[in-house]
C-alpha cells in the first residue's frame, strides 16, 4: 500500500493523496449515512492525463477505484465496500477536475470539468442567457460527473428529460487507463457506439469520465409557481396531465404529501401554504411571459375542471422561491428526524394511485417483519412505533421518492417491499438515483437476464479485472450468471 500511495503522490504531487484515517472516512461514508466502506486513500488528480496515470498505477497494483464527484448520491454508489477483500481501495475524487470553458454560443453547448459542480455550471450557462436542462436540491455540490455516471433526474426533467438528454460527449479513462471520448459536440453522428450515453448510467464502473460537452436550453424564466392542495397523488399525476396540456412551458411538476409538508413546516420553520389541510399537494412551475399570463390560464382551466379546492400562485421571485421551499428543504428537513430509508421509483401514470394506496400496508408489514427478524436474532431494534412515511417526488414523471423513518438503518425488508411494490405496478426500482450499493439485488426484477447478461459483458469487456467500483450497479454474477461461452 506505501508503494502505492508513493506511486500516486509521484503523479498527482504529495498535496493531492489523502491518508488520514478521519478524512479517508469522511470521503467514505456517503450523505445518507446508511452506507459507509473502509478505503485506504483519497486521490485527487487534477487532469485527464493524471486520472489515467492514477487508473494504470492502481491496475498496477490490482488495486480498486471507487470515482467520486460531490458524494451526494443516495445509493450507496459512491464510497467503496466495508472489505475489499485483501486489495487495496482508493477513492478517485474529481474535484480538481473543475475547468469549465467558456459557452460556445453557436452550439450552444459548454465544456465542463467533470467536478464542475451544477450550481456553478448552472450559474455560467446563465451569465450566456441560456440554461443547463438538470437541476437538482443537491446542487451546490453534485458534480457534472457524478449526475451523468446516475443519468440524474431532477426537478426540470418533465421539460429537458434527465441527464442522459444533455450529454453531447464525455472524455473519460478507461480500466486500463486509455482515454477516449469526444469533445466537439457534433450530434450529427452516427459512427459507431455511442460511448458518451453508454457511459451516462454506468455508475463509475466502466470508467472515470473527467470532461463532459453539454447541450444548453434557451433560458426559460419562471413566470409562476402555482401550489394546489390535492386529495392525493392521483389527483396530482392528473392535474399534471391537465396542466400540461393546457400550456405549452410546464417546467416542473413536483408532488409532496402531507406528512411531508409537516415535517419541513417543521423543520425550517414554515407557515402553512394554504388555509385548509390537504392529503397532497402538486407544486408546478410555468415558463412564459406575465403579458400573456400562462399562470391565469392554468388556474381558469384548474377551476373550469373543478379539481382543485385551494391553491395559491406566486409570479415574483421571492414568492415563487417561497413556495418551492416545501419542495427543495424536504430532503435536508427529513435528515433531522433520523436516518431515512430512500426508496426512489417510478411507477407507470396509470399505477400511481393503485401504488400509493398499497403503500401504507406494504410498509407497515414489512417494519413489522425487520422488528421481528430483529427481536429473532436476539438485536434490539429502534425502530419502535409505527414507521413514518413521507412520499414526494417528481411526479410529472412518475418519480416517487418513499421514505420511511422508523426501521433501523441496516434493515433492507422495508426498502425491498416498496420495490417490489413499484416493479409489480409495471415502475422501475431505481428512477434517478441509480443502483449503487442498495439495489444491485433488485435490478432482475424490472431487467431481463438477458440484458443482465449484456451488461455484464460490457463490464467484462472494458473492466477485465473487475478494477472500477466493484459492487456496484451490476447483481451478484452468481445471481444472474453471464451465459457460457460457445466453445
Ligand atoms: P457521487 O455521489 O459522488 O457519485 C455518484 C455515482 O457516480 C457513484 O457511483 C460514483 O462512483 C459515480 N461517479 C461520480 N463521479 C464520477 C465520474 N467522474 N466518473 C465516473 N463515475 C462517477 N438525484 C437526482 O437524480 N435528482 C434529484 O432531484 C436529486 N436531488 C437530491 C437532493 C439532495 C438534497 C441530495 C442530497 C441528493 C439528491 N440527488 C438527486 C442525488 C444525487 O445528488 C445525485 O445522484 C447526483 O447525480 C450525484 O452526483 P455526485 O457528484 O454527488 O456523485
Ligand atoms: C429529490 O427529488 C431528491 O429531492 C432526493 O431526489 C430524494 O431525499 C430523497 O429521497
Ligand atoms: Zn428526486
Amino acid at each position: 500500500m506505501r508503494n502505492l500511495v508513493a506511486d500516486l503522490r509521484a503523479i498527482t504531487g504529495p498535496g493531492h493523496v489523502i491518508t488520514e484515517p478521519d478524512v479517508v472516512a469522511g470521503y467514505a461514508t456517503d450523505c445518507t449515512r446508511r452506507y459507509s466502506g473502509v478505503a485506504n486513500c483519497v486521490v485527487t488528480p487534477g487532469s485527464t492525463a493524471e486520472v489515467a496515470d492514477v487508473v494504470r498505477a492502481c491496475s498496477a497494483r490490482g488495486a480498486l477505484i471507487i470515482p467520486q464527484g460531490g458524494n451526494t448520491g443516495l445509493v450507496g454508489g459512491s464510497i467503496p465496500a466495508a472489505s475489499s477483500e485483501g486489495r487495496a481501495a482508493v477513492i478517485l475524487s474529481t474535484r480538481r477536475l473543475n475547468g469549465l470553458e467558456p459557452v460556445d454560443r453557436a452550439s450552444g453547448q459548454v465544456t465542463a470539468g467533470a467536478g464542475v459542480t451544477i450550481a456553478r455550471l448552472a450559474a455560467h450557462a446563465a451569465w450566456a442567457g441560456l440554461r443547463y436542462g438538470v437541476d437538482l436540491g443537491s446542487r451546490d455540490s453534485a458534480t457534472v460527473g457524478g449526475t451523468i455516471a446516475t443519468n440524474a433526474g431532477g426537478i426540470h426533467t418533465i421539460r429537458y428529460g434527465p441527464t442522459r438528454s444533455q450529454v453531447a460527449g464525455v472524455t473519460a479513462v478507461l480500466a486500463d487507463g486509455s482515454v477516449v471520448g469526444n469533445l466537439s459536440g457534433l450530434t450529427a453522428s452516427s459512427s459507431g457506439y455511442d460511448l458518451a450515453h453508454l457511459l451516462t448510467g454506468s455508475e463509475g464502473t466502466l470508467a472515470v469520465i473527467t470532461q463532459a460537452r453539454l447541450l444548453l436550453r434557451p433560458a426559460e424564466p419562471p413566470a409562476a409557481v402555482l401550489l394546489c392542495g390535492t386529495a392525493g397523488i392521483a389527483e396530482a399525476a392528473e392535474l399534471t396531465g391537465l396542466i400540461r396540456t393546457a400550456i405549452p412551458g410546464l417546467l416542473a411538476a413536483e408532488y409532496v404529501d402531507d406528512a411531508g409538508l409537516a415535517l419541513v413546516r417543521q423543520a425550517a420553520g414554515l407557515p402553512a401554504p394554504l388555509p385548509t389541510g390537504y392529503q397532497g399537494y402538486l407544486l408546478t412551475e410555468i415558463a412564459g411571459t406575465r403579458d400573456r399570463n400562462d399562470a391565469d390560464q392554468v388556474l381558469e382551466q384548474l377551476a373550469g375542471a373543478g379539481l382543485s379546492a385551494d391553491s395559491v400562485l406566486a409570479q415574483d421571485a421571492r414568492g415563487m422561491a417561497a413556495l418551492w421551499a416545501y419542495r427543495d428543504r424536504l430532503t435536508e428537513a427529513i435528515a433531522t428526524a433520523g436516518v431515512p430509508h430512500k426508496i426512489d421509483v417510478a411507477v407507470p401514470a396509470s399505477g400511481l394511485a393503485a401504488f400509493c394506496a398499497e403503500l401504507d400496508d406494504v410498509v407497515r408489514d414489512a417494519a413489522e417483519a425487520g422488528r421481528a427478524g430483529a427481536a429473532g436474532a436476539g438485536r434490539e431494534s429502534n425502530a419502535g412505533g409505527y414507521p413514518r412515511l413521507i412520499v414526494f417526488g417528481h411526479v410529472g414523471v412518475g418519480n416517487l421518492h418513499v421514505n420511511v423513518l422508523g426501521p433501523d438503518p441496516d434493515d433492507t425488508q422495508v426498502d425491498e417491499a416498496v420495490a417490489r411494490l413499484a416493479a409489480a405496478h409495471g415502475g422501475s426500482v431505481a428512477a434517478e438515483h441509480g443502483v449503487g450499493r442498495a439495489k444491485t439485488g433488485w435490478l432482475g426484477w424490472t431487467r431481463p437476464p438477458a440484458e443482465i447478461s449484456a451488461m455484464w459483458a460490457i463490464k467484462a469487456a472494458l473492466d477485465p479485472h473487475g478494477l472500477l467500483n466493484p459492487g456496484v450497479l451490476l447483481p451478484p454474477e452468481t445471481a444472474t450468471p453471464p451465459p457460457e461461452t460457445a466453445t
